[in-house]
């Protein structure tokens, strides 16, 4: 696999803020605290993206050149509670605005704390962005080290099984274990759309 190195590009809460569409983005969403922005620092192997054990960490939309071939997209988390419901539908609809208007917008990362149930939030994602949309999505449960092995790998069994054509990785960015994996998953995804190795 190539190695691309990852870079800060701009963060926009609007449209007129994000960088051309002219390069394929893969966004990473999720409840906050997740460990979104974690993942992709392990992925791009160094800390570009905030992280923070306060929920709320990733208060806009990050965008992160990979190696000129495509970007990453770290999206704030929905879910969390203790802000003002005004400040949340805000947040809503800035996450929203680009989830369906990116034209290009070609997969996504659903990443979960692998001890939380999937929920109507996470379903209402998946059918109206992967059916609808159409859009591939990954399912990553994260934080297994917060899990005994065995615990760990039900839960991917279970989640699995209820979701048809969509991959379930898991992954401990503590642990940095399943990390090699996703990004091999999100490389021949973004080969399939025509970028050279
Ligand atoms: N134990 C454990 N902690 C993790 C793991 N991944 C992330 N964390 C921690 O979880 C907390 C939240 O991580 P973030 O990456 O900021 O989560 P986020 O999903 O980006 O959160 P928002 O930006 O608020 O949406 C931080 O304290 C991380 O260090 C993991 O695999 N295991
Ligand atoms: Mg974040």
């Amino acid at each position: 696999m190539r190695h691309r190195t990852v870079k800060f590009i701009k963060s926009a809460t609007q449209p007129d803020g994000y960088p051309p569409s002219n390069l394929p983005e893969i966004a990473f969403l999720g409840r906050s605290n997740a460990g979104k922005s974690s993942l992709l620092n392990s992925l791009s192997n160094h800390k570009i993206a905030k992280v923070s054990s306060t929920p709320g960490k990733t208060a806009l939309i990050n965008f992160f050149d990979v190696g000129g071939d495509y970007r990453f997209v770290d999206l704030p988390g929905y879910g969390y509670a203790s802000r003002s419901r005004k400040e949340r539908e805000g947040w809503e609809r800035m996450i929203e605005t680009y989830l369906f208007g990116r034209e290009n917008l070609q997969a996504l990362v659903l990443v979960m704390d692998i001890r939380r149930k999937w929920t109507d939030d996470e379903q209402m994602l998946f059918d109206s962005l992967g059916e609808e949309r159409g859009l591939p999505f990954v399912v990553v449960l994260n934080k297994t080290d917060k899990l005994s092995r065995g615990a760990a790998a039900n839960r991917k069994v279970q989640l699995s099984k209820g979701l048809k054509d969509c991959m379930v990785m898991s992954s401990s960015v503590l642990k940095k274990t399943g990390i090699k994996e996703i990004k091999s998953l999100l490389e021949l995804g973004i080969l399939k759309l025509g970028i050279s190795e």
